[in-house]
């Protein structure tokens, strides 16, 4: 019997992946062809995104872990002792690591898709903070947020870094944040990491390193079409493009055909003319002003900002 993991209860609320094959089948075959990000992250994907976290060019993660650590302490002075932690998304739980002990919180909720991935971190983490109750749910938080039976009752307060939230088109984000108020209730707390407008050619370059891991994790995908879906795609005949939507607020990755050809997958025949494209992430950016508006109007008020000097990212933490 393994003492430390009595401090973990594991809820598994079987997450029905939405079949992936449908949803290239659909995605393909609509007049603008699109695949949803969530399907970047197989295990070659999931790999590719770590390596992207770090590269020079994408300063997310860094710019996010300066902010933690400078501002930990004023964080848990409002976040106060013994609230109920709550991470939808939790993947590695690297970033509450940087709050736990200023925070102290009475439980963690780590929620991820990805069932061993979950359930190696809470591990992980237990050994390094076995005072911590540690309540890992493994659920699909886009579909169904719904926290485990038996948590402690402290203030419920909700992380969402790494600017997750950015994948999320606007009136989805509000949908999403009027859920989790309903999950916090009056008086939780909301405490999120998110990208912010910038010089387009800081944006262009991050999404576009030198290295060329973020092509590869792009181009990915199609390797998991031929693999999975026993999919043709020749990788040679599509190109990685990221760039500022200005219009629009948000990053775009595409695959680009580069000449007229034909893919099967499943059977099925999809033709490409040149430079016709399958769109495969958004990345939106919020200015400070846009973002409190948003959470405002899902029943949210703004306690505090942290940003760095350089303007790139923002944390914020609001109130129900
Ligand atoms: C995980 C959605 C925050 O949009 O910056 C990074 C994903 N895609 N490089 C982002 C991503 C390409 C990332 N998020």
């Amino acid at each position: 019997m393994n003492l430390l993991s009595q401090k973990i209860s594991f809820y598994d609320f079987k997450p029905e992946l939405e079949n992936f094959r449908d949803a290239v089948i659909k995605g393909l075959s609509r007049g603008q062809k699109q695949i949803p990000p969530k399907f970047f992250y197989d295990e070659t994907g999931s790999q590719l995104f770590e390596a992207i976290l770090e590269q020079p060019e994408y300063y997310i993660p860094n710019v996010e872990r300066d902010l933690l650590q400078t501002y930990a302490d004023e964080i848990g002075r409002l976040i106060e002792p013994g609230s109920v932690l709550i991470e939808p998304g939790s993947g590695s739980c690297e970033k509450v690591q940087l709050l736990l002990e200023s925070l102290h919180p009475s439980a963690y909720v780590p929620m991820d898709i990805s069932r061993e991935f979950l359930k190696q971190s809470a591990c992980s983490l237990s050994q390094k903070y076995p005072w911590l109750p540690i309540y890992p749910a493994c659920l699909d938080f886009t579909q169904q947020m719904i926290l485990p039976h038996g948590i402690p009752h402290g203030r419920r307060v909700v992380f969402i870094p790494g600017s997750s939230l950015g994948n999320f088109d606007p009136l989805e984000v509000q949908h999403f944040l009027t859920g989790i108020h309903r999950i916090t209730g009056k008086g939780g707390g909301l405490l999120v990491g998110l990208d912010r407008k910038k010089d387009p050619s800081v944006l262009n370059a991050a999404y576009n390193d030198a290295a060329g891991i973020s092509a590869e994790f792009n181009l990915n995908l199609l390797t998991r079409i031929n693999n999975e879906l026993g999919g043709n795609f020749d990788l040679d005949r599509f190109e990685h493009r990221a760039y500022y939507n200005d219009q629009r607020g948000r990053i775009e990755m595409h695959l680009v055909s580069s000449e007229d050809h034909d893919v099967r997958v499943s059977d099925q025949d999809f033709r490409f003319i040149k430079g016709e494209y399958i769109h495969t992430e958004n990345s939106y950016k919020y200015s400070p002003d846009e973002f409190i508006t948003l959470a405002n109007s899902s029943g949210f008020r703004l306690l505090k900002i942290w940003s760095d000097d350089k303007h790139l990212f923002s944390i914020y933490f609001l109130e129900a």
